[in-house]
């Protein structure tokens, strides 16, 4: 929404066409407001365009190239043939709610009041504007774990509140792959980053783009310092289902003393892998809460197909010299490209980290997509992190193949120079 008006504004200042009951009405901008300024420039804003034109293999945005189950494609279409087609609850459709409160109480064990504890948005994305701009005033802090998922920055900025930020550190993993789990928060540092001025924290687990599952000590570590400095919580929690190699998706939510300083954001989009319409929802989560647990639930499908083909892009990477970072959940790998030699042509724009010369030439040249890991730091910190870059694994057997043959095929050629 946010990255839409600032394009929209960008492309066709000063006038802007809009089509309102299909009328072509034309409003004048002399400039747009401060508060949007910077929000043009995003990295999904020049790579997803590069993409389209250039990329054979797209392992660069996060989306799902399979369909979502039956189950909940049928309850789309049933809905829609249902006539469901007009204005419900604005906070959300009562059957959903209603699920989503039975759904998520069972899991936290907690009664959930479904028409005061619950509300849907359009996409996670809109949750996470709303809940900034509902509790962020001008001047307050907020700390954010970097790298993150790119919005929280300027979300927080447009809200008038200040981002402070705080990375996780990979310690060395010798003689072995590195994981997710080696990347960490010195709880020292965090503790040093809440004062007065903090208002909240954003977390996200299992992670964009590294796939880090915070354990519950380390969510403890953070429970604590949330309770001592009465600070709110925003838990970014969308790929909630897909955590790996036996890991366990902790929300901090039921955590004592939490529930009532957390927003948890989840994403329909991503747990029923149909990222581009989100309805026809509370009837999934009913199938699934009759499976919940059981071999027959989507979500424990889903993580068992995304865990071989996690597996399979890491062993591929491995193979060309990629280092991956085996990621605990999640739909993303983040690959270190030090040790990898090629010559990239000069940028021309002054300070641009190396990993988005090095993705824009794989783009272009080999026509594999993914994206550049410095674009989940903020400015000071993105010329320190432009070692690594991520792809994504949520695609079909076939799309992956095609990614092998282009990196085995281009570690080959490498070879022979
Ligand atoms: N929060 C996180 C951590 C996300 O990753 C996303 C969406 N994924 O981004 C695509 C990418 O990184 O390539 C969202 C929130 C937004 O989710 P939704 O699609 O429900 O708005």
């Amino acid at each position: 929404m946010l990255r839409g008006l600032a394009q929209l504004i960008k492309r066709n200042n000063p006038l802007i066409n809009n089509i309102l009951n299909n009328q072509k009405v034309t409003m004048s901008f002399q400039k747009h407001s401060r508060r949007i300024e910077g929000l043009d420039k995003n990295v999904w804003v020049e790579f997803t365009q590069l993409a389209a034109e250039y990329a054979v293999v797209n392992l660069g945005q996060g989306f799902p190239d399979f369909s979502p189950p039956n189950f909940v494609k049928e309850a789309y279409t049933r809905a829609i043939n249902g006539d469901l087609n007009q204005y419900t609850r604005a906070f959300g459709h009562p059957p959903l709610v209603k699920i989503l409160a039975k759904f998520f109480g069972k899991l936290m064990n907690r009664d959930i009041d479904p028409f005061n504890e619950i509300l849907v948005t359009v996409g996670a994305y809109e949750a996470l504007f709303c809940f900034f701009q509902a509790v962020i005033d001008d001047g307050d802090e907020v700390i954010i774990i970097e790298p993150y998922f790119d919005c929280y920055e300027p979300m927080v900025r447009m809200a008038g509140g200040k981002p402070v930020f705080i990375s996780l550190r990979p310690k060395p993993a010798s003689g072995r792959l590195m994981t997710s789990a080696d990347w960490i928060l010195d709880p020292v540092e965090l503790a040093n980053k809440f004062n007065k001025g903090t208002k909240a924290i954003v977390i996200n687990t299992p992670n964009n783009p590294l796939g880090k599952v915070f354990n519950r000590e380390e969510l403890q570590v953070i429970a604590n310092l949330c309770i001592e400095h009465n600070v709110l919580c925003i838990s970014d929690e969308v790929y909630e289902w897909l955590v790996y190699d036996g890991n366990e998706h902790v929300r901090i939510a039921s955590l004592p003393g939490m529930w009532e300083r957390t927003i948890t954001v989840g994403s329909a989009g991503k747990s029923f892998s149909a990222t581009g319409w989100k309805q026809a929802v509370a009837e999934g989560f009913e199938r699934e809460f009759e499976h919940l647990g059981t071999p027959e639930s989507y979500f424990i499908c889903l993580r068992k197909e995304l865990q071989v083909k996690r597996d399979r892009l890491a062993a591929c990477l491995a193979s060309v010299g990629l280092k991956p970072v085996i990621s605990e959940g999640g739909y993303y790998l983040a690959a270190d490209i030090s040790e990898i030699d090629v010559d990239l042509p000069e940028s021309t724009e002054t300070n641009e980290p190396y990993d988005y010369r090095f993705v824009r030439w794989l783009m272009i040249n080999k026509g594999l997509a993914t994206i550049p890991m410095s674009a989940f730091y903020s400015s000071e910190s993105k010329n320190n992190n432009k070692n690594f870059i991520r792809f994504c694994f949520v695609k079909e057997n076939t799309t992956l193949s095609k990614a092998e043959e282009i990196l085995k095929e281009w570690r080959r050629t490498l070879k022979v120079q």
